[in-house]
């Protein structure tokens, strides 16, 4: 039902607030969204989703076989879905809007478990438009992912709005590279599109659609086509998946299907023999270790805006507001002396980078381009700029230059 969800005092401000979506360009310093549906985590943090699950992350470095490591990948990608799009709705009850993380904002941390130490660094490598790098590696096993990403939004059209069917459709721009050093492997990961439904009841969440791959340097490539009712089960959060040799699609070495919030099953082939399956939903993730706070930079995220969160938690929206402007304008005092100093902003783990050849290469196989004016650039981990990091950086950073050797 129409504002269901919504506090009765929120009313006036969630109408004004749809209204206002209307313009939302991906960019979360234009949205203002009623404090009810405030966040007290930064975008920044996002970039963790992707290794939940440290076992599943590392373990095709581990199988021999080429087309059964290109399946490993894939099944680690699938398993990456509930969190990065469902988890946040299940523990709030919908989606928030999240901090939207300054230039040069860090989440760091590490997970540690059966598969060892896998480590994480997350950077803010652009403000307008904004932008997040990061590079997860675990050195025992010798896997690296590292990626960027933005998200570029357009409006779609109200279809009927007594259904709900309001949603805000977000490209997102970027891309991700798992490396496998043993076999010197390359996989390209193209990023589902995705759109907000929910926003007429006041409980938004995220829906998946159109399709995404990835691509490897050793011929497979992977397709996935999302759906958010699918036509055969009618169940949500639906997708199909085929691993194929490069350019031969009607040739499936094997099919992945399910929901990626539930359960999925592989199969070999066209889908008779079933030779794997994934619960989502029953498989625990590995808790991410952060620093304390008091142990943090000041450019960590959780640090940064520790008195802006706590501020949201007690629901006291002048002190949020008031300690957001702090950052916000010494953000826009650096902006100026580094601009009266002819320099820019420099970021600790990244650096921009022209030249992508593997990109280039595996692009090109998928029919992907770089576009990176929506990025302010093309960003790459820079292993030299993270030995350099001083503490409590400069441990992690040494650790990158061995799994990078
Ligand atoms: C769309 C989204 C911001 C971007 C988030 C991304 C795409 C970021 C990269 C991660 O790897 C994956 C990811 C997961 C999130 O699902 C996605 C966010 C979901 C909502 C958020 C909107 C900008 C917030 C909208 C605000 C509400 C109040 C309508």
């Amino acid at each position: 039902k129409e504002g269901a969800a919504v506090p009765p005092q929120a009313r006036g401000s969630w109408s004004s607030f749809l209204k206002s979506i209307a313009s939302f360009n991906g960019d979360l310093s234009s949205m203002t969204a009623p404090p009810f549906i405030l966040s007290t985590t930064s975008l920044v943090e996002f970039s963790s989703y992707w290794a939940e699950h440290p076992s599943v992350f590392v373990a095709p470095a581990a199988e021999k076989d080429p087309a059964k490591r290109a399946l490993l990948v894939l099944k680690w990608f699938l398993s990456t879905l509930k969190q990065q799009y469902a988890s946040r709705s299940e523990k709030l009850g919908s989606e928030k809007k999240p901090l939207n993380p300054f230039l040069g904002e860090l989440f760091l941390g590490k997970w540690e478990d059966a598969a060892g130490t896998t480590q994480l660094v997350s950077e803010q490598v652009s403000h307008h438009p904004p932008v997040t790098a990061y590079c997860i590696w675990n050195g025992n096993a010798g896997v690296r992912l590292q990626g960027y990403n933005a998200q570029k939004a357009s409006f779609s059209r109200t279809i009927n709005v007594k259904v709900s069917s309001l949603a805000q459709r977000l490209q997102q721009i970027g891309h991700a590279i798992y490396h496998i050093d043993e076999y010197d492997e390359d996989y390209l990961i193209t990023l589902p599109s995705l759109h907000i439904e929910g926003l007429i009841t006041g409980s938004p969440y995220v829906e998946l659609n159109r399709t995404s791959y990835i691509q490897s340097s050793s011929g497979f490539t992977a397709k996935i086509d999302y759906s958010g009712k699918g036509w055969v089960s009618g169940k949500k959060n639906t997708f199909s998946a085929t691993l194929f040799p490069d350019g031969r699609e009607k040739e499936p070495l094997y099919t992945v299907d399910g929901q990626w919030t539930d359960e999925f099953t592989i199969k070999e082939g066209k889908g008779k023999k079933v030779v794997d399956q994934f619960s989502p939903k029953n498989t625990k993730t590995t808790p991410l270790s952060v620093a304390s706070l008091e142990q943090q930079d000041e450019l960590e995220s959780r640090r940064a805006w520790k008195k802006v969160a706590a501020a949201i938690t007690k629901g006291d929206t002048d002190t949020a507001g008031y300690e957001k402007s702090i950052i916000e304008n010494r953000q826009r005092e650096l902006r100026k002396k580094e601009k009266e100093e002819g320099r820019e902003w420099s970021r600790r783990f990244f650096s921009r980078t022209d030249k992508f050849p593997m990109f280039q290469k595996l692009a090109g196989k998928i029919g992907e381009q770089v576009n990176d004016s929506l990025t302010n650039g093309v960003w790459i981990f820079d292993a030299e700029k993270a030995s350099e990091a001083r503490p409590p950086f400069q441990k992690d950073g040494a650790s990158v230059l061995r799994a990078q050797e």
